[in-house]
Order: C-alpha cells, then sequence, then structure tokens
C-alpha cells in the first residue's frame, strides 16, 4: 500500500514537473542586420510590404521608441545576450573588439533552467558562442549566396542557397529535431539587410516600378554639427558604384567580387541578366553631380528593399512553422534589428549615429495571454533590455549585474510609464569616419558628446526638430536644459560604470 502511495505520489510530481516545463513559454528572437525601422510598413512605409513583421506586431505590440545603446552589429550583440552596456561587456567596437564568451548571458542563465538554446546565423562576435545547446553561425558578415557556416564541431560547412533562407532551414532543422520535453530558446540571426543589399533571384526588381522619394533633408550641408561634417557614408561619395549597386564596367571586375564569384552558374546567369541592361541604360545617361547621386539613390532602395522582402518573408516561415507545430500559443517570438539605418536621411546609408535613424530600431514582440493583440508601446526601451525581458518570461531570476530592465510590465500594462532618459556610448573610430560620442537623450532633448575625432556638443529639440537639422547646444534660451540634461547624462554614466565617458566629461568641465 505504501509503495504504491510513494509510486502515485512520484508520478503525481513528475506529471505537475512536465506541465511547469511546458508552461513556461518557448522563445524565438529574430535579429536582422541594419534593417531600418523606416523600411516596414507596421512603421509607416506605404511604398513596401512587410507582411511577416506586422504580423508580430498585429498579434502582438509594436515598439515605436526601442533604441540601441551602441548602434553598431557586433556591439549591439554582445548588449542582447548580456544585458549590459559595452563598456562593462568589453565588445565596444566590431575593429578591435573580440567577445569575452566566458562572461554570464542570458542564453547561459536559460540553459541552466533546463530551456534547449540555440543561435543559427549571423553572430559577428568574432569568438565562438558559449553556454549554447546549439549553434551554427556564419563566420563573420557571412554571405549573401551559398553561405559558410561554421559548425559547433569546428568543421566549415558551405550550405548552397540564399542566405535567409538557408538560415531559416537551419532554424527549422533545429527545431524539428529539438528535445521536445523541454522549453527552448532560438535565435535567428539574419543577414539581410546588410550591405551591399543583394537580394534573392526570385525578389530581383521587385520594386522596380516604385520611384522613391528623396528624403528632404537627403542634400544636408551639414551646417553647424562637426562631427557629420567629417563622415564618410554618403550615398554620393561613399556609396560605390560596383561594390554597392553592381555596376560594373567589366565582366572581370564584375568577377573579382568575392560576394559575386561565389556564385553558382544558374544564380550568376540570373543576377547578370537583372543588372546588364541596368548598367547599359544607366551608361546611355551620362549622369553627373546630383542627378549621379539621385540615381544612385533610386538603385539604393531598389536593393535595400529587394533584400529586405527576403528577410520579411522567412520571418512569415518562421511564424508559420510555429502554426504548423502548434507551438504558437506558448511562444513569445520577438523581431528586431541589431540597429537602425539610414535610407538617405542625411544623404547617407550605414547606421552608427545617436541621430533617431541609426539609434531607433525596430522592435515587435508577440507573446499570447501576455500582450493583447495590436498593442503600440511608446515607452523607451533599449536593445539591454531583451536579456532581463526573456529571463523574466521564463520565470528566471534576472542577475543583479545585468543593466538592462525587463520590458514585459511596460506592455502588459501598456500605461506604465517606463525610463525618462536613455543613454547611448558608440566608440568605434575608424570605417566611414563617424566620430566617437556619448550622450543622453529624454525623447524630447537630446545631448551628445563627440570626442576623438571631433570635440564638440550638440543639442536637439526633436520637438521642433525632429530631423535634427539645427544643434542648438550653446544656443540663447537653452542654457536651463543644458544644464539639467548635463546632470542627468551625469547620473546615467555614474549608473552604467562608463569610466570613459566620465573622464571626459571631467577633463571637458576643468578645460
Ligand atoms: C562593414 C561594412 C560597413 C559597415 C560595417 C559594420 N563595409 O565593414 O559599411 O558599417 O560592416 O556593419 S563592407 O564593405 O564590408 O560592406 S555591422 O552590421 O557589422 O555593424
Ligand atoms: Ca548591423
Amino acid at each position: 500500500m505504501k509503495i504504491l502511495r510513494v509510486v502515485s505520489l512520484a508520478i503525481f510530481l513528475l506529471l505537475n514537473l512536465s506541465v511547469v516545463a511546458q508552461q513556461r513559454p518557448n522563445i524565438v528572437i529574430i535579429i536582422s542586420d541594419d534593417h531600418a525601422y523606416q523600411a516596414i510598413s507596421a512603421y509607416g512605409n506605404k511604398q513596401v510590404k512587410t507582411p511577416g513583421i506586422d504580423r508580430i506586431a498585429k498579434e502582438g505590440a509594436i515598439f515605436k521608441k526601442a533604441y540601441v545603446t551602441n548602434s553598431i552589429c557586433g556591439p549591439s550583440r554582445a548588449v542582447i545576450l548580456t544585458g549590459k552596456y559595452s563598456n562593462k561587456n568589453g565588445f565596444k567596437d566590431n575593429e578591435n573588439s573580440s567577445f569575452d564568451g566566458s562572461q554570464n548571458s542570458f542564453i547561459k542563465e536559460l540553459t541552466k533552467s533546463g530551456y534547449q538554446t540555440a543561435w543559427i546565423g549571423k553572430w559577428h562576435l568574432e569568438t565562438q558562442p558559449q553556454g549554447f545547446s546549439f549553434w551554427q553561425i556564419l563566420p563573420g558578415q557571412g554571405s549573401y549566396y551559398n553561405p559558410d557556416f561554421l559548425m559547433m564541431d569546428g568543421s566549415k560547412k558551405r550550405i548552397d542557397g540564399y542566405v535567409a533562407n538557408v538560415v531559416e532551414d537551419v532554424a527549422e532543422n533545429w527545431m524539428n529535431n529539438r528535445d521536445t520535453s523541454k522549453p527552448f530558446c532560438l535565435v535567428i540571426g539574419h543577414k539581410n539587410t546588410h550591405r551591399t543589399w543583394m537580394p534573392d533571384i526570385p525578389d530581383l526588381g521587385l520594386y522596380d516600378k516604385i520611384h522613391f522619394p528623396l528624403p528632404h533633408n537627403f542634400f544636408d550641408d551639414y551646417a553647424g554639427r562637426k562631427a557629420a561634417a567629417v563622415q564618410d557614408m554618403t550615398i554620393s561619395k561613399t556609396m560605390i558604384m560596383g561594390y554597392d549597386l553592381k555596376m560594373y564596367d567589366s565582366k572581370d571586375a564584375e568577377d573579382r567580387e568575392g560576394n559575386i564569384k561565389r556564385m553558382n552558374a544558374t544564380q550568376r546567369t540570373a543576377f547578370d541578366a537583372y543588372y546588364k541592361p541596368i548598367y547599359n541604360n544607366f551608361i546611355s545617361q551620362h549622369l553627373t553631380g546630383n542627378a549621379l547621386t539621385e540615381w544612385k539613390y533610386q538603385r539604393y532602395m531598389k536593393d535595400y528593399f529587394a533584400t529586405a522582402a527576403s528577410l520579411d518573408r522567412n520571418i512569415g516561415r518562421t511564424l508559420q512553422y510555429l502554426d504548423e507545430h502548434h507551438l504558437t500559443q506558448n511562444t513569445l517570438v520577438i523581431y528586431l534589428s541589431d540597429q537602425g539605418f539610414y535610407l538617405g536621411e542625411h544623404g547617407w546609408f550605414d547606421k552608427r549615429w545617436m541621430y533617431e535613424e541609426s539609434f531607433r530600431t525596430p522592435m515587435v514582440m508577440r507573446y499570447p495571454g501576455v500582450i493583447k493583440p495590436g498593442t503600440v508601446n511608446n515607452n523607451m526601451v533599449l536593445n539591454l533590455d531583451i536579456a532581463p525581458t526573456v529571463l523574466e518570461a521564463a520565470g528566471v531570476k534576472i542577475p543583479s549585474d545585468m543593466q538592462g530592465e525587463s520590458f514585459l510590465p511596460l506592455v502588459k500594462h501598456n500605461n506604465s510609464k517606463g525610463r525618462d532618459a536613455i543613454y547611448y556610448h558608440y566608440y568605434e573610430n575608424g570605417e566611414h569616419s563617424v566620430s566617437p560620442h556619448f550622450g543622453i537623450s529624454t525623447g524630447r532633448y537630446k545631448l551628445i558628446r563627440f570626442y576623438k575625432r571631433v570635440d564638440s556638443w550638440e543639442l536637439y529639440d526633436l520637438k521642433k526638430d525632429p530631423n535634427e537639422m539645427k544643434n542648438v547646444y550653446g544656443k540663447k534660451g537653452y542654457e536651463k536644459i543644458t544644464a539639467e540634461l548635463m546632470l542627468s547624462l551625469k547620473d546615467l554614466i555614474k549608473k552604467y560604470e562608463d569610466e570613459d565617458a566620465a573622464k571626459i566629461l571631467e577633463q571637458s568641465i576643468t578645460k
């Protein structure tokens, strides 16, 4: 009798444990590369369609004020993983940093608590992933066509096809073979829409009929903004006709291009059949000056949006996979980019700045039963907050040294106030010549300190000047707000223990 009771108690406990295990949500985080919020229909773009991303927003929440703490690829991913600013996780820039994988991450916390965890696709943190049940990553920036992958056993594997499709295939294959007795956390890292914006073959020409209007500050003269005046990221000067826009004057030149060289014969034939007539037409027009720059902008937009089409389609595939495997109801899905991107604003492509287009990132999140469909969130949230958010959803204690804050309460109770200011620090001082800078944004005002390349302060009133064209630092009437922002900036620097920034501030005060 006693044995029977012990056995039934054990069965009862086991059943309950498995129910608890089942109740912990699965987590799918999709991170794209350089995908601008301006490029998404849910964020108001009327010229392109992004049904995959829009579906997440419609069935969950759209974050209208999601920002990054350091607008560049590797650093952003390191922040997402660790929930810590670059000065704490050590990965400050893409040029000299290499990620210390021995430090803690939300993935390690999830793995420890019984989740199956995987990272598939773009990683870009130099060192190998640590603490995952599985990973299969693109080396460095990865390739659009027939990408190579680094495998867990140290080998390299080339997979035929277009990168976004292949990454999704690998992700689905991992989900098919996972241990279904455990909840899972899968990060899908897409290469799209990184430079050099190479669309999948069926998407070539997708937007050729559309004329993209120039942003009204396309011909910015950078007056009053020292750092903007010395950058090297304009469509007019920096964007390359061959490498970026695929306008090659000879087959030899095209053959030398690594991204093209790796295409198979079928891909190359289709690619050339699309770009050659565009090249011939371009040559016949003899464009110069602004007309040439505007032509480059149209080509940039057409390639960029066609590359984004495949990203969105594969996000749609992930959602469909969850539907077909009855996982939708118990899976939290987050889509975000590693940062925002310039689609011609200020005449630019690329990212890096604390100006809105690169500082802000698209972010949508679906969490059935927790987030009301159609939620529009206007709180200032950060990529820094992903780690604690995911841990809270998984019921795992958030390590006290994580610097982000879970935004689950903000989306659960959509009237919560959230932060009143956010802190930013960009360190790199190389390609594209963007000066290192740090600063504070309250949503209404933004105070930026540039250092190293240029030494200057900028202040913007985003209500009066949403496109950040008029630096009002030192202008009459802004003394009070400048002093207030300076104090808050100091507080945040202290809070996040950013010693580099603290020193620079101190020096500028004693100067
Ligand atoms: C490459 C690109 C840059 C880009 C960085 C960082 N040049 O260096 O345009 O800013 O990546 O991008 S390229 O000639 O190699 O395309 S990030 O996505 O890794 O942040
Ligand atoms: Ca990026």
